[in-house]
């Protein structure tokens, strides 16, 4: 591990002084979004207030399409999490699948923190291989403070110029206790799905598309995709959902979903007992079939699927939305009393969709947060304590041009909020007028409600972190 005290150059901009600092964001309330649901008239409704902004500057490749990973420590300061390509580590080298021997650039894994002082400090986690999105998660455990961070890391596989293990670091004061979890794809031990040509125990490329969730009392889930040989169509088509169940000091492998490229986009969150529900895009078309009777066999839909993990720590796999597809974060959550949600921008319908379940997964009901075009992507959703619902994502108004591209004018960040049996209720905070801002959101809530967003302004190569409180 080395410091990079150069690294983060930290401006504050609070709510008041926005107009007065070059840069800062600017808010504004859209009456499009506002009003569509229809809230009483007269009657004033809850409303998202921005209380503080923080940019920080990065190194990172601007090409970057996603991996950035948000949490909130206990006492509040957040801490960010995401990689670049080394500007110190010795080059890796690797074969590809034609048989070549190249050298590739290494990674980092970096997260910059916020310290009592208001100022950050960024330190390299790990140097690994290269790194392919989405690959790193971050979570504060709420028991000791401490910053646990997942990611794809380790050595490259056969065949694959890429990072392909299962890691986890764990914050131990100014250091952090680096650690593997799986290191290929029978480090799960969970038997295969009945399918016809099993691949699940094959390969050693895994790791892909971390996901962590921590409760309370400190009991924690990664999710991971088992990529196999991690480069042929078997491998990609074929892919596992595993987990790992437990806590910091260890985690126990298994599989959710074998064998049918799974586990795309996942998220993970877990219920205050220590059960976990897991969210992700199905993208294979393996068949099960019946050793028996092979009348009864069937193929596994492609789709957006939930997993949810019953008392007997069985697995109930849900398909959410035949022919779902997602390129974001397909988010999760969960609060006692008001159950699961999941939301994704669907890539082929154009929707914002939020699905929630009060029957532990058994049953899920739609509704669309965004119906237009390109608001949406990579939403992040979490519940306050109220049980008010919150999503922030991307937001996009389309230039007038007929290109697919977001006025720069118009682009940032859209919270959207629902109380318990009201309406949504979304606010766009737009940021520099000539910046490309609001890609690679996450968001995390604090102890006290503060609601905590990050987003990355792709002109700049700066991080944007911004503290919210309905009101
Ligand atoms: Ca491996
Ligand atoms: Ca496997
Ligand atoms: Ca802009």
């Amino acid at each position: 591990m080395r410091a990079l005290p150069t690294l983060s150059l930290a401006v504050s901009c609070t709510a008041l002084a926005a107009a007065a600092l070059v840069g800062c964001p600017t808010q504004e309330g859209e009456a499009e979004g506002e009003g569509e649901e229809g809230e009483g008239e007269g009657e004033a409704g809850p409303e998202m207030v921005l209380l503080e902004t923080h940019l920080v500057d990065t190194d990172v490749d601007v090409s970057i399409p996603s991996g950035f990973a948000l949490a909130v420590r206990p006492d509040g300061r957040f801490a960010v999490a995401y990689g670049r390509a080394s500007s110190s580590a010795p080059q890796v080298e690797c074969e590809d699948s034609f048989g070549g021997a190249p050298f590739v650039d290494a990674w980092d894994v970096l997260v910059v923190d916020e310290q009592a002082d208001g100022t950050f400090r960024t330190r390299v986690v790990d140097s690994t291989a290269p790194l392919r999105s989405p690959f790193v998660d971050m979570v504060a455990d709420p028991t000791s403070g401490a910053l646990i961070i997942g990611y794809t890391g380790g050595a490259v596989a056969v065949g694959a110029c890429e990072a392909c293990d299962s890691r986890l670091a764990v914050e131990n004061g100014d250091t952090f206790t680096l650690s593997t979890v799986a290191t290929d794809g029978g480090s799960s031990p969970t038997p295969c799905r009945a399918i016809f040509q099993p691949v699940c125990g094959e390969g050693d490329c895994v790791g892909l598309n971390p996901g962590l969730a921590i409760n309370a009392s400190g009991q924690l889930a990664m999710t991971y995709v088992d990529q196999h040989f991690g480069f042929g169509e078997t491998d990609i088509y074929k892919a596992d959902l595993e987990i790992g169940l437990g806590n910091s000091g260890g985690l126990t492998l298994e599989s959710v979903a074998t064998d049918s490229g799974s586990g795309y986009s996942n998220t993970v969150t877990m219920t205050d007992e220590g059960r976990a529900m897991t969210a992700y895009a199905t993208i294979g078309n393996a068949r099960v079939v019946d050793p028996d009777d092979t009348s009864n066999d069937y193929i596994i839909d492609e789709g957006i699927y939930a997993s949810t993990q019953q008392e007997d720590g069985s697995w109930s796999e849900v398909l959410i939305l035949e022919e779902g597809s997602s390129s974001g974060r397909i988010a999760t959550a969960y609060r006692a009393g008001s159950g699961f949600a999941i939301a994704w921008r669907d890539d082929g319908l154009e929707q914002l969709f939020l699905y929630t379940s009060v029957d532990n997964g058994a049953s899920w009901t739609p509704v669309a947060i965004e119906q237009t075009s390109n608001t949406g992507k990579d939403p992040a959703i979490a519940f306050l304590s109220d049980g008010t619902l919150v999503a922030a994502y991307s937001h996009c108004k389309d230039r007038d041009d007929g290109s697919d591209f977001c006025s720069q004018a118009e682009d940032g960040v859209r919270i959207a909020m629902r109380e318990q049996g009201g309406p949504f209720v979304r606010k766009t905070f737009t940021f520099d007028d000539e910046d490309v801002d609001g890609k690679n959101v996450d968001m995390a809530i604090a102890a006290d409600d503060t609601v905590v967003v990050m987003s990355f302004n792709a002109s700049s190569a700066r991080i944007v972190v911004q503290r919210f409180r309905k009101q």
